[in-house]
C-alpha cells in the first residue's frame, strides 16, 4: 500500500504513539512557547540552575531547578522530592499557570485524563550534557503520567525498556515537542544523548526539558 505517512514516520515527526503508554505530540508547545520563556527567565532568577551531585558522589553535567509543591534533589544520600530547595533553602517558586494548563492539556490529549502536577523539575543542557540511563521511581504513583516538554537545542532521546539492558529505541526531540509518558511507558528506562553543537534563535546554546510530574 502508498504509505502517506512514510516520511514522517522516518523522520520520526509526527508519530504520536512512541510505545504503548508514551505518545509524542510533535509542537504541541509552540503556542505556549513565549509564555514559557518567559516563566522560566523568571523562575530561574528565583531559582538558580544548579548541578546536582549523584548519590555515587559525581556531578551531573545536565543542570537543574524545579518549580512547584515539589522539587527533585539529589546529593551524597540519594534521590529524593523535597519542597524546599537546598541551595536557596527556600520552597521553590510557584508553578506559573501556562505550565500547569500546558501539562495537563498535554496529558489530556494523551488521554490521561485530570492530570494534576505537583511538580516541574527544569533540566538545561549545554552542549555536551548527557542523561544517562535510568528509570524515574521516585514518584509516589505510577499511574500519573509524566508529562516533558522540549525546549531550545534538538536532542536524540534514548528509549529502553524495562530492564537496563533491553533494546532501546532513538527519538529526535525538538524545540516545542511533548511527550507524555505513562501507563505501561512509565516505568521504562530512557536518558539523552549528548546534546550537539548548535544554536537555537530563541534559547541559544542550550536545551531545556521541563518534565511536569505527580510524585506526591
Ligand atoms: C520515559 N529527563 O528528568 S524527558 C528526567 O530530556 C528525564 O531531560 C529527560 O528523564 C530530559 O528524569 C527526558 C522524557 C521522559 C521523562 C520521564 C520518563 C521520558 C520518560 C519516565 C518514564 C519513561
Ligand atoms: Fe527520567
Amino acid at each position: 500500500m502508498y504509505d502517506l505517512f512514510q516520511n514522517q514516520v522516518d523522520s520520526n515527526k509526527r508519530i504520536e504513539n512512541i510505545a504503548d503508554g508514551a505518545v509524542l505530540l510533535p509542537d504541541f508547545a509552540l503556542p505556549f512557547e513565549d509564555a514559557l520563556i518567559n516563566n522560566l527567565k523568571d523562575l530561574l532568577q528565583q531559582a538558580p540552575l544548579e548541578t546536582m551531585q549523584t548519590p555515587g558522589g559525581r556531578k551531573m553535567s545536565v543542570l537543574t531547578s524545579s518549580c512547584g509543591e515539589i522539587g527533585w534533589v539529589s546529593d551524597h544520600k540519594g534521590y529524593r522530592y523535597s519542597n524546599i530547595n537546598p541551595h536557596t533553602l527556600h520552597p521553590w517558586p510557584d508553578m506559573p499557570d501556562a505550565f500547569t494548563l500546558l501539562a495537563s492539556s498535554a496529558a489530556e490529549r494523551a488521554s490521561f485524563h485530570d492530570f494534576v502536577p505537583d511538580g516541574c523539575l527544569i533540566n538545561a543542557y549545554r552542549i555536551g550534557a548527557k542523561l544517562s540511563l535510568h528509570q524515574d521511581k521516585d514518584e509516589r504513583d505510577f499511574n500519573a503520567p509524566i508529562v516533558s516538554v522540549s525546549l531550545g537545542l534538538p536532542a536524540t532521546f534514548i528509549f529502553g525498556g524495562h530492564r537496563r539492558h533491553d533494546k532501546c529505541q532513538r527519538i529526535r526531540l525538538e524545540h516545542g515537542d511533548v511527550v507524555v509518558w505513562g501507563g505501561p511507558a512509565r516505568l521504562r528506562f530512557h536518558g539523552v544523548e549528548e546534546i550537539g553543537h548548535g544554536s537555537h534563535p530563541r534559547l541559544g546554546t542550550k536545551r531545556i526539558n521541563l518534565t511536569f510530574r505527580k510524585a506526591l
